[in-house]
């Protein structure tokens, strides 16, 4: 089925990284740490339980069969350091437009400063659109 935001599927970064959604449409949620493989494309972030098998690079990032456990628009997105919402370090808080949020985090500084720049970078192109 096509996921109907997907209309700039190229990959800007993908990578494996410590995410929990912490709330869904506005409603808080329970958190629940956990590895995910993180696929940003030209305006959307995609999440997967893991890496999609690797595949012919005309298929792009998104073979067959291969289904994300969720996406969001990033379109009017916020960004911004999550230190204050949880204990852990190098922690990354992004919110959507419908009231979304989820945080990423990693041990490794300069990777979590690489998904904090290539989001940025994202979402401050779709504010210019
Ligand atoms: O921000 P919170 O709610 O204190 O987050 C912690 C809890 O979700 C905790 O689980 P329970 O209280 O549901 O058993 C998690 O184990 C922690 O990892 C959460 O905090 P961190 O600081 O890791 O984001």
């Amino acid at each position: 089925p096509a996921l109907p935001h997907l209309d700039d599927p190229h990959e800007e970064m993908s990578g494996l990284i410590n995410m929990t959604k912490i709330a869904q449409g506005g409603r808080k949620l329970r958190k629940n740490w956990g590895p995910a493989w993180v696929v940003l494309t030209g305006n959307s972030l995609v999440f997967y339980r893991e890496r999609p098998p690797q595949c012919a690079p005309s298929q792009g990032w998104a073979p067959a069969g291969s289904r994300p456990e969720s996406s969001v628009d990033l379109r009017g997105a916020a960004l911004a350091n999550g230190r204050h919402l949880s204990s852990r370090r190098n922690v990354l808080h992004i919110r959507t437009v419908p009231g979304h949020e989820f945080l990423l985090q990693s041990d490794e500084e300069p990777e979590l400063r690489a998904w904090h720049r290539a989001l940025r970078a994202v979402i401050d192109r779709l504010d210019r659109e």
